[in-house]
């Protein structure tokens, strides 16, 4: 242990000259990506038919929340009849909403949504969020219900604890493996491979009806409890100290399981600003 401890002090001596300066470290900082369809751009390629371009689908350059938005028209018979409007990314291009959420450590997801007619009613109908991957899927059904015709656009979030080893309170596993809730879990939360939204809860029985609803500002927030923990261990230990150096000073043969958690100070740039931060996050077994 105090050989670890030398080791340790040593490096921080050697890191505090070399970066002649400590910042403040401000980890607590979240990334949010949001496509607001300003531009008529469709990141993940949102749709309430699993593919946009459906010819029913356009972007609207205003009327959104801010803004443009998606709306899924109802001209002549052509509107969107189904029993639940699921809207969700498309399938292989789901961009920045899918992929391993527990690296990239998403906290939540979120998404406004209006809803301009529909034939008998949408009310008693809660937002579910469901999650697929490795061909299994969990859902959790949100406190607030979908917006109904004249009320508006109405925003919904629900928190993703995507550090969770097990199945967390509320989730649901709905198609899964046999091998377990919290297997089924780790395996979607590792692999998210589609995102859907869908109006009541899943295991419900709705009738059909002919539904004409539009979306805005779908994001998704990542947040900064990983950064430090270079080895991906959940913990921030000198165990770290290796692979921090590595990212500093040769990124190029980096070893460790996710690089960018060596920018402490969440500007994008791996760099002596970031020693200090890390060493804090060090002494605190975690970043403050
Ligand atoms: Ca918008
Ligand atoms: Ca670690
Ligand atoms: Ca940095």
């Amino acid at each position: 242990m105090r050989a670890a401890r030398t080791v340790f002090y040593c490096w921080i001596g050697y890191f505090v000259v070399v970066a002649s300066l400590v910042e403040v470290v401000h980890a607590n900082q979240e990334e949010v990506q949001v496509e607001t369809f300003d531009g008529g751009g469709n990141m993940g390629g949102w749709s309430y038919f699993g593919a946009p371009g459906n010819g029913i689908e356009v972007i609207e350059v205003a009327g959104g929340n801010p803004g443009a938005y998606l709306h899924s028209t109802c001209v002549g018979l052509n509107c969107l009849d189904t029993f639940a409007p699921q809207p969700r990314t498309e399938l292989g291009n789901g961009g920045v909403f899918v992929g391993n959420y527990r690296a990239r450590d998403v906290t939540s997801l979120g998404i406004d949504l209006i809803l301009h007619t529909v034939d008998f009613g949408a009310g008693g109908r809660p937002l579910s969020l469901i999650l697929s991957g490795g061909g299994l899927s969990t859902y959790i059904v949100g406190p607030e219900d979908v917006p109904e015709p004249g009320e508006g656009w109405k925003s919904f979030d629900f928190p993703v604890p995507s550090q969770s080893p097990t199945l967390p309170t509320g989730w649901v596993v709905q198609n899964g493996s046999g091998q377990g809730d919290d297997a089924d879990w780790n395996t979607i939360i590792t692999g998210v491979t589609q995102v859907t939204y869908f109006y009541g809860d899943p295991e419900f029985f709705f009738i059909f009806q002919q539904w004409e609803p539009g979306l805005d500002k779908s994001r998704i927030t990542e947040g900064s409890q990983n950064l430090a923990d270079m080895n991906c261990d959940t913990q921030v230990q000198l165990d770290d100290l290796p692979r921090f150096v590595q990212a500093l000073i040769d990124p190029e043969s980096f070893a460790g399981c996710d690089i960018n958690r060596a920018d402490i100070n969440c500007d994008g740039v791996i760099d002596g600003r970031d020693v200090g931060g890390f060493v804090v996050c060090l002494l605190n077994e975690g970043c403050p």
